[in-house]
């Protein structure tokens, strides 16, 4: 009931809707149309109501709660849209959920108690100051390229970002996107499937939208930003939400269709802050420095080692010299 109400205030854009044609519409007592009101101005959003003429919404709460009403409804993303204020991780529930969903099912939450980074890290994802979500895909490839979905996200984060932000956002190869020299997103690829069945993808995406500095934990704030910190404004989340979804959904079909990775691959390239770069890697327990080369059609990182060898790594912990303070 409670999105029916806001749906209709969305909906009736600068005009008032009545008290009495909510209750009429959705067989709701006119005690339950104030209920709900009260609570959605407990929740942030500004509601006017005057007598003989009902509710209008004056501001909408910087809340997700309803953005999928702005997604396109060509979209393979958004079909199925899971809020929440507060969970534990938007990727868990999205792993538990997934084998019943369709693709494209999008799951996200104000909140994060025990949001996951790779390999068990943690990611900070304190109270609507960023978008923490993730999607279900179900795309028609072997498991051992899911890695490539990394790269998809990446180059429709970094298009969005900089279409709606102007923010200079680059891809950290494989999973970051940073600004400046800090880090304001990540992106967490998990898959279900056999040795040669993929049953589905989750994309699990942080991105810190309007953290003041002062509140990104210690341990990080060296390392990590949020985009209005880096350009000094307050930036929309719903508008980086909806840039976002429509980039990652333009650029998951296209690979869909065919495959076709040149052009994500060439935006990744573009894009990249790691590319003619002095990198360090650990791979396999070992060590390797030289320089980030190129990035291959499959979405690899091509090294130079300093022995002139070339290596290519599909994932990996790739540290820069310039970002995150390592010199
Ligand atoms: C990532 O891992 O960067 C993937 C992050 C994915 C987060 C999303 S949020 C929605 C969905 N649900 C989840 O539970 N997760 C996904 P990795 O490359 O391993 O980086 C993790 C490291 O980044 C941590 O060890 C910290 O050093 C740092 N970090 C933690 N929180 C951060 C934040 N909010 N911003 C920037 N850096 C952060």
């Amino acid at each position: 009931m409670r999105k029916n109400i806001i749906r209709e205030l969305i909906n009736s854009k600068d005009n008032f809707v009545s008290g009495q044609f909510i209750s009429e519409k959705y067989n709701i007592t006119r005690a339950g149309v104030s209920k709900i009101i009260k609570k959605l101005r407990e929740d942030g959003y500004q509601i006017e109501s005057i007598t003989n003429k009902g509710y209008r919404l004056l501001m909408k709460s910087d809340t997700l709660e309803m953005a999928y009403l702005d997604f396109d409804e060509s979209w393979i993303l958004g079909k199925e849209y899971f809020y929440f204020d507060k969970i534990d991780s938007t990727s868990i529930y999205a792993k538990k959920i997934a084998a019943d969903q369709p693709e494209g099912t999008i799951i996200i939450s104000e909140k994060q108690t025990n949001g996951k980074g790779r390999l068990g890290r943690s990611w900070d994802s304190e109270y609507k100051s960023g978008i923490w979500m993730s999607i279900i895909l179900k795309p028609n490839i072997l498991p051992s390229e899911a890695s490539i979905m990394t790269q998809v996200a990446a180059a429709a984060i970094v298009n969005a970002l900089n279409k709606t932000c102007d923010c200079d956002a680059k891809i950290k190869w494989p999973n970051d996107i940073v600004c400046g020299d800090k880090k304001i997103c990540g992106i967490l690829t998990e898959m279900s499937g056999e040795i040669d069945h993929l049953n589905y993808v989750v994309l699990g995406i942080g991105v810190n939208v309007n953290q003041k500095q002062e509140e990104i934990s210690q341990e990080i704030s060296f390392k990590a930003t949020s985009i209005s910190q880096y350009l000094g404004r307050d930036i929309s989340r719903d508008v980086v939400l909806q840039a976002i979804l429509a980039e990652l959904d333009y650029f998951y079909r296209k690979f869909i269709s065919g495959k076709c990775l040149n052009e994500i691959i060439e935006i990744c390239k573009y894009n990249s802050a790691t590319l003619g770069k002095n990198v360090k890697v650990i791979k396999d327990n070992e060590i390797i420095e030289g320089k980030a080369m190129d990035i291959d059609s499959m979405g690899q990182l091509i090294i130079q080692d300093n022995h002139d060898k070339e290596i290519k790594i599909i994932s990996g912990e790739v540290s820069v010299r310039g970002l995150y303070g390592y010199i």
